[in-house]
C-alpha cells in the first residue's frame, strides 16, 4: 500500500452540522468513512466543502502574481483560447490541403504532426524506418517538403505549432527557410516548437542523442530564437505524455515543472538573463477524465510555477513567471468499445481544459483508438470548440471556478503535493540528475499499473468497457495509409534534391555543423539553417551531430510490483492466478477430458519450466511505450518471466531476441498503425530462423478490420484497449499450452 505524506490529506475537516444531517441520511452510517474519496494521487476528496476551507485562501485576480487565475486578466472574455488540431496526413500534399480545408472551416492555429522517421531524424529510404513512413504524421525529408506543407499559407501571419523533439534542429531550420523563402521576415514568426528533450527520455521516446548533447540544442534553440524571433514560444514544455505513460495528475505537474526550472539553467548557462527567454517558455498539458482534478491542477500549475521561477532565479518581468499552456484532450482516455462515448469524453475533458483556462486546445477524434481520425471524426473534434467558444456562453466569465471553496481547496492541495516533489528533484541536483537516475520514469509507470489495476479490478468505471458493455460493437470507419506508396514517393523526391542541390554547398554546411558538436562553438540552429537552404536531408543533418555524439540507447525495466498491490489485496490477486489453471483446467477438461488434462498439464510443466517466458516487443520508431510497460509489470506480477525489447528494434532484430531469450511468447505492442508492415516482417523473419514455434501475440491500437490479416500472417491473439490483463495472459498461457502439445 502507498503511504502520502500529509500534503495529500483534507487540512479542514467536515463540517459538523452537515455530518449530522448526512448520517441521518446514510441511516446512522459514518459519512466521513462512507463518502471521502481518494483521488488516483491519493488526494482526500471531501463529500462537501464550506466556507471554514477557504480561509486561507489568498484574494486573487487573473493577470497577476502568481496568476494562479489566468496569464491574462481579461482572458477569454476578450480573447478566447486557440483551437489548434494537431494533423499531419502522410504526405506533405495531404496535410497542406487538410490544413486549408480547416482553417477555412474555423481551426485558427496549425499542429504539425509529423511521422516517427523524421521524429528519429532518419530520412524516408532508411531501412530501420520501412514501417513508419508517412504512418503516424506527416513524413518531411528536405525543406522541399516543408514548402509544400505550408504552401498557401503565409508563415507571417499564421501561428504554427510542431511537435518536434528529437530532430528539431532540420524541422525548425526547415521551418525557418520555408518561412524565409516565402518571405518572411524572423520576427514575424510565431508558434512554438515542443523541444522538449527531458520528457522524451522519461516517456516519449523521440530521442536522437544522449542528454548532454540534447540539452545543448535546447540552449542554441533559446538563444537564437530570443535574439532573432520575439514571437516564437522556443520550448512547449509537456506534461501531456506523462499522463499518456500513466503519471497522474500530481506526478504529470511536478514533472514538468521541475523540467522547467532545468530548462530555465540551461538557458541562463548558455549566457542569457532569465529575462531574455523566459516569457517566451510555454507549457503543454494532457487533460483526462478527473474533472475537478484537471481544473486544479492547471491552477495549482500556474502559482507553482510562478513561485518556483521567483524563488529560484529572481525574474525583473512579470512575463517571465507567467505559464502559458496548451492542452490536448487524453489520447489515452478514448475506449475502443462503443467508440461514440469518446465524443462525450472528448468534450468533458475540453471543458476541463478550458475551465483551466488553456491558451490553446486540441480536442481528440473519437476514433483514435482505432486507427487514425477520418475527416468526418476530424470535424466533430473541432466543432467541440467551436460549440463551447460560440454557443455556450462559457468564455464570458474569466476563471469561473474561482472561489469555490472546493476548487481552491484542491488547487491548495496539489500544489502542495507537487511541490514537495518539485523540491525532492531540486535536492537531487535538478531534473537532468533525478532523469539519468531512472527516477520519474519508474515513478510514472509505477503510476500507470496502479491506475490500469484500478481500472481492471473495477474500482474505475469506463463505461462501455468494463462496465455496461455492448453485446455487439457497432464498426466504425478509420483511415488506411498506403505506406509503401509514400515511401517510394518521399524516395523520389529525395534523389531529386540530391541531383539538383549544390553538393559542396551541402557537404560544407554538413561538415561545419560537425564541427560544431565536436568543438562546443557555435550556434547549431543557426548551422543547421545554413545546411537547409543547402537542401541537406533531416536524415544528413541528424547524422553529422550523430558522427559526434553517436545516438542514445534506452535502457527497459520493468516496475514489478505495482499492478499486484493496486489491484486488490493478495488474495484477489491470487484468486486471479489460480483463475488461470482452472479456466485452463475447465476449458481442456471439457475438450478431451481429465486423463489428458493431467498429461497436459504434467508436460507443459516439464516442457516449460516453472515459468511462461514472454518477451514484450516495440518495433520500428513507435515510442509509445505504456501499454508494453503495463503489460510487463502486470505479467511479471503474474508469474511470467519478462523480457522487454529495447526500443526502436527492426522485426528481425525482435526475431533474434526472441531465441537468445528462448522465449514462448512475442508480445508486440504496436500504437502508430505499422502493424500490416511489420508484424508480418516479424513472423516472417521468425520463420526464415526455423523458429515458427514462437507464438506472436498483438496488441494496442489495431483497427479491426485488419484483424483477420494479421490471423491470416500468423498472429495468435490480438488484445485490443481495453483487454482485462489477467483474461489476457489467461489466453497467453492457454496459447502456450496448445503448442506444446501441438
Ligand atoms: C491572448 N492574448 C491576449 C489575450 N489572450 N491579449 C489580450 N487579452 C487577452 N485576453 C494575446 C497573447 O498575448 C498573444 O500575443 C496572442 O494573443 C496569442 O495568445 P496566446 O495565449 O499566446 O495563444 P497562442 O498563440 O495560441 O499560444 C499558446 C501557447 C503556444 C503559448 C500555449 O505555445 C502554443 O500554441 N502551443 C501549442 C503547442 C501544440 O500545439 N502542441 C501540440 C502538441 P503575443 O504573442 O503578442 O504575446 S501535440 C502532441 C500530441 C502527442 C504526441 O506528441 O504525439
Amino acid at each position: 500500500r502507498r503511504t502520502f505524506s500529509s500534503a495529500r490529506r483534507a487540512k479542514v475537516p467536515l463540517n459538523e452540522e452537515w455530518i449530522k444531517h448526512a448520517t441521518k441520511e446514510l441511516k446512522g452510517k459514518d459519512p466521513a468513512k462512507e463518502l471521502t474519496w481518494h483521488t488516483a494521487e491519493g488526494l482526500e476528496v471531501k463529500p462537501v466543502y464550506t466556507k471554514a476551507d477557504t480561509e486561507n485562501t489568498p484574494e486573487e485576480i487573473p493577470g497577476k502574481f502568481p496568476f494562479t487565475r489566468g496569464p491574462y486578466a481579461s482572458m477569454y472574455t476578450a480573447r478566447p483560447w486557440t483551437i489548434r488540431q494537431y494533423a499531419g496526413f502522410s504526405t506533405v500534399e495531404e496535410s497542406n490541403a487538410f490544413y486549408r480545408k480547416n482553417l477555412a472551416a474555423g481551426q485558427q492555429g496549425l499542429s504539425v504532426a509529423f511521422d516517427l522517421a523524421t521524429h528519429r531524424g532518419y530520412d524516408s529510404d532508411h531501412p530501420r524506418v520501412i514501417g513508419d513512413v508517412g504512418m503516424a504524421g506527416v513524413a518531411i525529408d528536405s525543406v522541399e517538403d516543408m514548402k509544400i506543407l505550408f504552401d498557401g499559407i503565409p508563415l507571417n501571419k499564421m501561428s504554427v505549432s510542431m511537435t518536434m523533439n528529437g530532430a528539431v534542429l532540420p524541422i525548425l531550420s526547415m521551418y525557418i527557410v520555408t518561412g524565409i523563402e516565402q518571405g518572411a521576415q524572423l520576427k514575424e514568426l510565431s508558434g512554438t516548437i515542443q523541444n522538449d528533450i527531458l520528457k522524451e527520455f522519461m516517456v516519449r521516446n523521440t530521442f536522437i542523442y544522449p542528454p548532454e548533447p540534447s540539452m545543448r540544442i535546447i540552449g542554441d534553440i533559446f538563444a537564437f530564437t530570443a535574439k532573432h524571433m520575439p514571437k516564437y514560444n522556443s520550448i512547449s514544455i509537456s506534461g501531456y505524455h506523462m499522463q499518456e505513460a500513466g503519471a497522474d495528475a500530481v506526478l504529470e505537474l511536478a514533472f514538468t515543472v521541475a523540467d522547467g526550472l532545468e530548462y530555465v539553467r540551461t538557458g541562463i548557462k548558455s549566457g542569457m538573463t532569465v529575462d531574455d527567454f523566459a516569457p517566451r517558455l510555454s507549457f503543454f498539458w494532457g487533460i483526462g477524465m478527473n474533472f475537478y482534478m484537471e481544473i486544479a491542477k492547471m491552477r495549482a500549475a500556474r502559482r507553482l510555477w510562478a513561485h518556483m521561477i521567483q524563488e529560484t532565479f529572481h525574474p525583473k518581468s512579470q512575463k517571465s513567471m507567467m505559464l502559458r499552456t496548451h492542452c490536448q484532450t487524453s489520447g489515452w482516455s478514448l475506449t475502443e468499445q462503443d467508440p461514440y462515448n469518446n465524443i462525450v469524453r472528448t468534450t468533458i475533458e475540453a471543458m476541463a481544459a478550458v475551465l483551466g483556462g488553456t491558451q490553446s486546445l486540441h480536442t481528440n477524434s473519437f476514433d483514435e483508438a482505432i486507427g487514425l481520425p477520418t475527416e468526418f471524426s476530424a470535424r466533430i473534434a473541432r466543432n467541440t470548440q467551436l460549440i463551447l467558444q460560440e454557443e455556450a456562453f462559457i468564455p464570458k466569465v474569466a476563471d469561473p471556478w474561482g472561489g469555490s471553496y472546493m476548487m481552491e481547496s484542491l488547487t491548495d492541495g496539489i500544489y502542495e503535493a507537487a511541490r514537495e516533489i518539485v523540491e525532492e528533484i531540486e535536492n537531487m541536483g535538478g531534473m537532468a540528475y533525478a532523469v539519468a537516475s531512472g527516477m520519474p520514469k519508474l515513478r510514472i509507470e509505477e503510476s500507470a499499473a496502479r491506475r490500469q489495476a484500478r481500472i481492471d479490478s473495477g474500482q474505475e468505471t469506463i463505461v462501455g468497457v468494463n462496465k455496461y458493455r455492448l453485446e455487439k460493437e457497432t464498426e466504425v470507419d478509420v483511415l488506411t495509409i498506403d505506406n509503401t506508396k509514400v515511401r517510394q514517393e518521399q524516395i523520389n523526391r529525395i534523389n531529386e534534391i540530391k541531383a539538383n542541390r549544390d553538393d559542396k554547398q551541402a557537404q560544407d554546411a554538413l561538415n561545419a555543423l560537425e564541427e560544431s558538436a565536436r568543438s562546443g562553438q557555435g550556434n547549431l540552429l543557426e548551422l543547421s539553417i545554413e545546411a537547409s537552404k543547402a537542401r541537406c536531408t533531416v536524415g544528413e543533418i541528424s547524422s553529422a551531430l550523430e558522427k559526434v555524439w553517436g545516438r542514445h540507447e534506452p535502457s527497459s525495466r520493468v516496475a514489478s510490483g505495482a499492478y499486484k498491490s493496486a489491484y486488490g489485496t493478495e488474495e484477489e490477486i491470487d484468486k486471479t492466478l489460480k483463475l488461470v489453471e482452472v479456466s485452463i483446467y475447465t476449458v481442456l477438461l471439457s475438450i478431451s477430458g481429465l486423463m489428458i488434462y493431467y498429461f497436459r498439464n504434467k508436460m507443459t510443466r516439464s516442457k516449460l519450466g516453472v515459468n511462461p517466458r514472454i518477451l514484450v516487443a516495440k518495433c520500428g520508431q513507435d515510442g509509445h511505450d505504456r501499454g508494453a510497460k503495463v503489460i510487463a509489470s502486470a505479467f511479471s506480477d503474474f508469474g511470467f518471466d519478462v523480457d522487454l525489447s529495447p526500443l526502436f528494434s527492426t522485426p528481425e532484430e525482435v526475431a533474434r531476441q526472441a531465441i537468445d531469450n528462448d522465449v514462448h511468447v512475442i508480445g508486440v505492442s504496436s500504437q502508430a498503425a505499422g502493424h500490416k508492415t511489420l508484424i508480418p516482417a516479424l513472423i516472417g523473419e521468425l520463420k526464415r530462423l526455423g523458429a515458427s514455434d514462437k507464438i506472436v501475440v498483438v496488441g494496442g491500437v489495431i483497427p479491426h478490420k485488419d484483424y483477420q490479416f494479421l490471423k491470416d500472417a500468423g498472429v495468435s491473439a490480438i488484445f485490443g484497449p481495453g483487454t482485462k490483463i489477467p483474461e489476457a495472459a489467461k489466453e497467453v498461457v492457454l496459447k502456450i499450452q496448445e503448442t506444446i502439445h501441438d
